[in-house]
């Protein structure tokens, strides 16, 4: 009997890309159960239909993973999730193939985005273990029970599986090699090609805005160190030199993220490797600003949030503002690249805290300072911050909302969170948004 096969799409044509490092991990996993795994990325085609129709020419694999990796970009509310809709139903024209959609932008709202999208098999989480289990178990509904993660229909109804939490010591990602890079450069004159590695998953904090424990679980589970280096090696044997760790939290916890460091300087990686991070104020000692910086850490994206200890405890937040404080003061003394990202116009957010915000900030001399989510907070489906809006009322008349408010109880479109104290803001917010739509349509056209 001849192996089973699997075609891995890249939907996300968002720019500048972010290379589909999920597609990398699930192809090494269906390929460890000896399943062959093709993967098609759409990101920089120039006309999808054309390349779609031209790669299932005379190829019949058993089943067709879709990565959905963003539902929108939260900084302009783009809608993406309506182009990987035009996506799939291309592909639905040039094979008959089932489909499972999976990715971080599937697990926010994962009997949402079926619906829409209008396909029947899902994977919400991690897909290395459950995705070779469902090609084995293609139409075997009785063995869908197991599957971690899956969403699927029985009789008529959605059932979805709690999510797979997989033992990652037992797991070795560090193969990499089954996704091209060479259209993935830092930016577009430079030829140095980028990635991304992922350290750990899940988080066990309760930020209310957050949808990290949706996609990666609600433990933190780490991986080897030596998988973690090997990997770096790796994907710098392909030419990536340049990589993201694909981590909420890089610094959390924080041995496990100076361990990392200090295996990347022992085995001389910083001579040819240099790489991004997001972290924490906290937990963040001089040690460690010392050791990313002598790692090869370019630039660090520090989610700060709030400069005021009301809007930080509302968010749910586990630091406070000197921790904000002292982060400042030991990745200056670190000569540690930082850019402090601010989240503002959660509840109860006033233009009194966002001015001590910037106060705060700007009297610390940080490096950079830039806003996660222009348009507010983005309310998300599951979130602690959607019962808060579900309490206040999902209407028009809530004035601390806006997005689209009508026919979108499931949040599946983007709704944000900006608080009635900041609303003479919201004619600034509205005109960005109109930009943003035209930059999306210019740049991610050509489907
Ligand atoms: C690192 C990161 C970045 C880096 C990426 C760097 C790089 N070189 O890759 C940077 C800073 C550049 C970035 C940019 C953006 N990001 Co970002 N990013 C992340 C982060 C922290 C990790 C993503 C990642 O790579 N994870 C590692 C991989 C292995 O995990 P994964 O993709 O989820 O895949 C696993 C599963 O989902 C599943 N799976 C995935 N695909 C498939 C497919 C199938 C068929 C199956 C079965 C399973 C499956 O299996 C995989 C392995 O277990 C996530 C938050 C998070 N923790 O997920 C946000 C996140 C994905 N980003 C987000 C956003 C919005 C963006 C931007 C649009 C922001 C902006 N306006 O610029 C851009 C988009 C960039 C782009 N071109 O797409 C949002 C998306 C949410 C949404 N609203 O849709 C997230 C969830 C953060 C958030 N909370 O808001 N990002």
């Amino acid at each position: 009997m001849s192996a089973k096969s699997i075609v891995l799409v890249n939907s996300n044509r968002w720019k500048p890309g972010a290379p589909p490092v999920a597609l990398d991990y699930l192809a090494s996993a269906c390929v460890d159960k000896g399943i062959e795994a093709e993967i098609l990325d759409l990101c920089y085609s120039k006309n999808t239909a054309q390349d779609i129709r031209a790669f299932f020419k005379g190829r019949k694999p058993d089943l067709i993973g879709i990565t959905i990796r963003n539902l929108d970009d939260v900084y302009y509310s783009c809608f993406l999730l309506a182009g990987v809709k035009v996506i799939i139903d291309q592909i639905k024209q040039a094979s008959d193939a089932p489909i499972v959609l999976g990715g971080s932008g599937f697990s926010i709202a994962p009997a949402q985005v079926l619906e829409y999208c209008g396909v029947d098999l899902g994977i919400a989480g991690e897909g290395e273990e459950a995705l070779p289990m469902l090609v084995e178990n293609l139409g075997d509904t009785e063995a869908y029970s197991s599957i971690p993660g899956l969403v699927y229909r029985l009789e008529g109804n959605l059932v979805q599986n709690p999510l797979g939490m997989m033992d990652l010591s037992k797991l070795n990602l560090s193969r990499r090699g089954y996704v091209d890079h060479s259209p993935y450069l830092i930016d577009p004159k430079s030829k140095t090609k980028t990635g991304a590695v992922q350290t750990k998953r899940g988080c066990s904090q309760s930020c209310i805005y957050c949808v990290v424990p949706a996609i990666e679980g609600g433990c933190v589970r780490l991986r080897p160190i030596k998988h973690i280096v090997d990997e770096i090696e790796n994907l710098a044997a392909l030419g990536v030199y340049s990589f993201w760790f694909a981590d909420s939290e890089f610094n959390y916890p924080e041995k496990h993220a100076k361990d990392i460091c200090r295996e990347i300087i022992a085995r001389g990686l910083p001579e040819v490797i240099s790489w991004n991070a997001y972290i924490a104020p906290k937990p963040f000692s001089k040690e460690l600003a010392e050791l990313m910086k002598e790692a090869g850490c370019k630039s660090a994206v520090n989610c700060i949030d709030h400069g005021s200890d009301v809007m930080l405890e509302r968010l749910g937040k586990d630091f406070r503002v000197q921790d904000i404080k002292d982060a400042i003061v030991v990745a200056r003394e670190a000569g540690l690249n930082t850019n402090y990202c601010l989240m503002l116009g959660g509840p109860g957010d006033t233009i009194d805290a966002m001015l001590k915000s910037l106060e705060l900030l700007l009297s610390m001399r940080p490096i950079k300072v830039t806003l996660g989510e222009i348009p507010g907070v983005r309310v998300y489906p599951n979130s602690p911050l959607a019962d808060i809006v579900k309490d206040e009322g999902f209407s028009p008349k809530n004035r601390n909302l806006s997005g689209t408010i009508r026919d979108n109880d499931g949040l599946l479109k983007p709704v944000y969170y900006l608080s009635k104290y900041l609303s003479i803001f919201v004619p600034v917010v509205k005109a960005w948004r109109s930009f943003g739509s035209l930059r999306h349509r210019s740049k991610s056209g050509g489907r």
